[in-house]
């Protein structure tokens, strides 16, 4: 049995249990994190080093990151439709990923921990105006990249760096905020909408 550490309310968590849905896969979800089982407890530093959620135990594979963990689930069920094995679409893919990871998620933090749940000090508005510009921008990035491929992110198939990237757009919309009009990015938020995984742990009613 798979087993996922982690709140169903945080980004990271919600990408992981999309994926697990898209796959087919069973698991048992525990809640750690904000408002739940500590993170920072010996216990569960011993599961992720860093502290944070999610974690994944697979017998005795215990791994933390969300994008490491979407990616070894996919390798796990040899989903090459996700993640391809061929080097070239695979670096196209994980170019996205990445991304979503080290640069798009920063502005959505602050929106998120500052604008939605009001927690200082992210709720500053010099923080916001930042985050709400910085967001568009790289909003905006992603909405050239799908007029592009008129589709999804890395091509004209659903793969790991939509699942990578689909909870961030879906707060985009769902928070409560002044937004561009990025007409190619909302109607990959309708295309992502038809994936009932989707439906379930991303577009269900928390933003
Ligand atoms: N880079 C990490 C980031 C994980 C992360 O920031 N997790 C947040 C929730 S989205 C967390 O653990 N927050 C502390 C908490 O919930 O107690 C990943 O992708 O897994």
């Amino acid at each position: 049995m798979l087993t996922v550490y982690g709140r169903a309310n945080s980004s990271n968590v919600r990408k992981v249990l999309w994926t697990l849905d898209e796959l087919g896969l069973d698991y048992e979800r525990l809640d750690y994190g904000r408002g739940f089982e500590p993170t920072d407890s010996p216990d569960y530093r011993a599961i992720n080093p860093a502290g944070l959620v999610p974690a994944l135990k697979d017998g005795d594979t215990v791994i933390g990151e969300s994008n490491a963990i979407i990616r070894y689930l996919c390798r796990k069920t040899d989903a090459i439709h996700l993640l391809p094995t061929n080097h070239r679409k695979l670096a196209w893919i994980e170019q996205w990923m990445d991304w979503q990871a080290s640069e798009m998620v920063r502005p959505f933090r602050i929106l998120f921990m500052g604008g939605h749940l009001d927690m200082a000090p992210f709720n500053a508005a010099a923080h916001l105006d930042i985050a709400n510009s910085e967001g568009g921008k790289f909003m905006g990035i992603l909405d050239e990249q799908l007029s592009r491929t008129k589709a999804y992110i890395a091509g004209n198939t659903f793969t790991a760096a939509d699942l990578a990237a689909g909870v961030y757009v879906h707060r985009w919309f769902a928070l409560d905020m002044e937004r561009p009009d990025f007409p190619a990015l909302a109607a990959y938020y309708d295309r992502l909408a038809e994936r009932s995984a989707y439906m379930v742990h991303v577009k269900n009613g928390l933003p």
